[in-house]
């Protein structure tokens, strides 16, 4: 058994002038020709550790073998990836961390695994610690950008910059402490600023308790900056495992906590407050005896919540969640079934949220109340029995008038939280606040669609009234059980409709296809659709003249059912067919409408079966012949692959490529691919798009500034806190609404970059662009879309309303003072990234002289 005590041995020996030993040095040269020979054969595992032995063995070898080394260590963790021998690949990191503590391409990589694994924190911890080496190591950099949204989310700017929240936080709890609750625990604690406030009113013990890892190393650096290290004890766990006097040595007379998600519910407040009252908190004040004194009694900031709801009709809404057009490039939608967005209220799928959330105020076209906003619920978060029966209460029913007509899309929901009897905050949608609200979204067909007239009456009732907050995610969920209405016919619909909504108790298990919000949105985009089918049906008629000036075709290649048209003689095998591909990301129908063309032979890379079931149903309602579609990823294992067929012989007329994310970003490896892709063309194909053109200008936003990071130089309610939560700034923002974003626009757009997909070495990765600013300003972003040019005539922009993209913008370290008339230079570099890490646009300024 190796005994640990020859570790401090092996490491003094280390430090003195290695002996010369002619026996080692035979070993170390034997082993360094066997690393290297079977580095050559590609036997990584072996060569890891003959190279483990030589470096162990000649530590002077490091700086000649680290590249070397380095290969293979990375080529031999991906074969452990792929063989799923996960503990092995970490030990070998730590074996080649040990004999390189301070290399940043082995931490990052390190991480990169560890990121794909999903422990997120510890990926972050690495690329953190390699950007810490190598400040302006790009991959590193681009890593830590990525997991920084994940691991600090954006609110936490929000709320910190949110000076009346804070200010409302912080007298209460003044007031609380100055009362006599003198021991005090922090739920959630975040960046620990409600737990300074009560350090700081005089409180004598104040406890902090988080879950995230992340924050809870951020909260402890705050803390320690604030002078208050050992004054606030903080615990990395959730509340729901703490216990008295493990963890805090008494009960303590005051719970602070602010976590509440715009739903309310959905950071399980009401679990932790039960939890707290029965195990952290003194009983609560007696009513009947109120003598006991403050420090005596429990009590919770805040000290309740009241929640809203209003009904509304939203297209913006309706379009993520439901299939709204009969008709896309040219196939008629009825027979693809019932679709749904995973958003879904009465879905006991686990894949499903109960709601999502928007900020109603900056939604693109606005939407309509139907209701006036209704109180839906009252919580007293002082009150145990309360909070008890909320998760047991019988369903509880709001009756509420219709005062708008229109389309039910959605019920929105915020709240009120009362912090104490004084003093309130409200997330509502008229607020000025950085508040989202809940919306819950009517799931019916299109068919149905609830159509509500002033005469009804809705009733809204707080279904699955078991433990909601348990059960799931958490969170209250609604759901409208049926809705009066004196017009008989309107009725019978309505009820349909609402059975769709679905209480599980008037609906068996439904038959639906789930698509995600993006995809439902692509799929009601007609615009994009019919962009497609004339750019599509352009190139078959120009490839069907090549092809008859030519001559009739020698019949190569592979063998292909006639697909329109079936020729009388049955020898005669037709036309060849155009090949189409289509590795669109998720969800797509192009390859269908390329197939319903006519002659065309199409392949899909959608991968679900659910999905490939929707396109064979469209297939079939829309008269495609079974064999003109097929489904790539049936038929290759091997995604490399993907581009690679049909054979030799046959090139692909068309490929469709997917460029740009949802998020507004660039797809990762795209330049990759239309390189394959343009290898595999015919001669007169082409790939679409066969260009992408980006879009940018100069704006100042505040709202920008507030999401990125804490502003201004003052101090957080007196505490230095902006410069640690700062380090999670990120200079891309992404998913932006920018027709809604609220700010002055200082530039007209510009165009920032060309990618040529049909040219790829035309493109450069670097490039000045200057910009004059035509108004005067402080340019706090520069928001960028994207012009997708299908060819020549036909284009379709991601700044459009009607489109599934949202936009990206580089918020800037700095804010830039322009004059009308400036001009600004704007340097855009494609960067090149691993491929755990997005391929961004990142746009550095320079203030030109004028
Ligand atoms: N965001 C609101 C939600 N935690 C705030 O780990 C408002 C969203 C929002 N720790 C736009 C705007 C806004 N025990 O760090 C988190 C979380 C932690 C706990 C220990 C527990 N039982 C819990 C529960 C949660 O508490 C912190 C705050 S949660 C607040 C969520 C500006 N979009």
């Amino acid at each position: 058994m190796p005994n640990t005590s020859t570790r401090p041995k092996r490491g003094r020996r280390n430090r003195r002038v290695p002996r010369e030993d002619p026996a080692r040095n035979e070993l170390v040269s034997r082993s360094l020709e066997s690393a290297q020979q079977c580095l050559f054969n590609q036997d990584y595992g072996t060569a890891f550790v003959h190279y483990l032995l030589v470096l162990n063995l000649a530590p002077v070898l490091k700086d000649f073998a680290s590249e070397s080394f380095r290969f293979t260590l990375f080529k031999w963790a991906d074969e452990l990836d792929s063989l799923g021998r996960i503990q092995d690949l970490f030990d070998c990191y730590e074996q080649a961390l040990e004999l390189f503590p301070t290399d940043e391409v082995i931490i990052n990589s390190m991480g990169e695994h560890l990121f794909r694994m999903g422990f997120r924190d510890e990926a972050a911890g690495h690329f953190h610690k390699a950007l810490k080496l190598k400040p302006d190591y790009p991959e590193a950099k681009e890593n830590f950008y990525r997991v920084a949204n994940w691991l600090v989310e954006r609110w936490h700017f929000l709320m910190l910059n949110d000076r009346r929240r804070n200010h409302k936080y912080q007298q209460a709890i003044q007031k609380a402490v100055e009362g006599g609750c003198n021991t005090v625990l922090d739920i959630g604690t975040g960046t620990g600023i409600l737990g300074m406030c009560a350090k700081k009113a005089g409180a004598a013990e104040v406890y902090a308790c988080e879950l995230s890892k992340t924050m809870y190393e951020l909260a402890c650096e705050v803390v320690t900056a604030n002078g208050m290290n050992g004054r606030i004890k903080i615990l990395h766990m959730k509340s729901l495992e703490m216990e008295v006097p493990k963890d805090i040595p008494k009960r303590v007379s005051l719970v602070v906590t602010e976590t509440v998600d715009a739903g309310l519910f959905g950071e399980g407040i009401i679990e932790s407050l039960i939890h707290a009252w029965n195990h952290l908190l003194l009983p609560p004040q007696n009513t009947q005896d109120p003598s006991r004194p403050p420090s005596q009694a429990g009590r919770v900031i805040p000290a309740g919540a009241t929640v809203f709801g209003m009904a509304v009709q939203c297209l913006e809404i309706r379009r993520h969640h439901r299939l709204c057009v009969s008709e896309i490039g040219g196939l008629a939608t009825a027979a693809a079934g019932e679709l749904h967005s995973p958003v879904s209220c009465s879905s006991e799928d686990d894949s499903t949220e109960p709601y999502t959330t928007e900020r109603l105020s900056r939604l693109p076209g606005g939407y309509t109340p139907l209701t006036e906003p209704f109180n839906a619920l009252d919580i007293d978060f002082n009150n145990v029995q309360e909070l008890e029966g909320l998760c047991s209460r019988e369903v509880s029913r709001v009756r509420l008038p219709v005062t708008g007509e229109g389309l039910l899309d959605a019920l929105a929901v915020w709240f009120q939280l009362h912090l104490d009897q004084q003093s309130s905050l409200s997330t509502g949608p008229k607020e000025d606040t950085c508040w989202e609200q809940a919306i819950y979204p009517v799931q019916t067909p299109h068919s149905r669609i609830i159509y509500i007239r002033h005469v009804c009456t809705l009733s809204v009732q707080n279904i699955r009234n078991i433990f909601p907050f348990a059960l799931r995610t958490a969170s209250t969920l609604w759901g409208m059980d049926s809705v009066r209405c004196r017009n008989l016919n309107a009725e019978a619909e309505l009820c349909s409709a609402l059975a769709c909504l679905g209480t599980e108790q008037s609906s068996g298990p439904r038959d639906y296809t789930m698509l995600e919000c993006a995809e439902m949105a692509l799929l009601n985009n007609q615009p994009y659709h019919d962009s497609f089918r004339r750019a599509l049906a352009k190139l078959i008629t120009n490839l069907k003249d090549a092809r008859s000036v030519q001559g009739p075709s020698q019949g190569q290649g592979l063998e292909v059912m006639p697909l329109t048209d079936p020729p009388s003689d049955p020898m005669d095998p037709g036309p060849d067919p155009f090949y189409v591909l289509d590795v669109s990301e998720g969800f797509s129908v192009l390859s269908l409408m390329a197939a319903s063309q006519g002659q065309v032979k199409a392949y899909s890379s959608v991968e679900k079966t659910q999905h490939q079931a929707v396109l064979r149903r469209l297939a079939r309602a829309n008269g495609v012949p079974e064999e003109a579609l097929e489904f790539w990823l049936n038929q290759v294992e091997d995604e490399q692959a993907v581009l690679q067929r049909p054979s030799r012989e046959k090139l692909w007329s068309a490929i469709i490529l997917d460029c740009v994310e949802t998020c507004g970003l660039v797809r990762q490896k795209l330049m990759e691919k239309a390189t394959l892709a343009r290898c595999l063309l015919e001669d007169g194909g082409q790939i679409f798009p066969e260009r992408i053109v980006l879009y940018g200008m100069l704006v100042e936003s505040d709202t920008l500034l507030l999401e990125s990071a804490v502003q201004g130089q003052e101090p957080t309610l007196g505490f230095n806190i902006a410069p640690f939560i700062n380090q999670f700034t990120v200079p891309v923002h992404v998913f932006l609404d920018l027709s809604t974003l609220q700010c002055r626009h200082l530039s007209d757009s510009v165009e920032l970059f060309i990618l040529d997909l049909m040219n790829t070495n035309a493109n450069y990765t670097n490039r000045d662009v200057k910009v004059q600013a035509s108004a005067s300003g402080r340019v706090t972003a520069v928001p960028f879309w994207y012009q997708i040019h299908l060819n020549e005539e036909i284009s379709l922009s991601t700044f459009n309303q009607d489109s599934h993209w949202k936009q990206a913008a580089v918020v800037l370290h700095q804010p830039l003072a322009v004059r009308e008339g400036d001009w600004v230079r704007l340097a855009v570099t494609l960067q090149k990234t691993l491929a755990l890490s997005q391929r961004i646009i990142m746009i550095k300024q320079h203030c030109l002289s004028y």
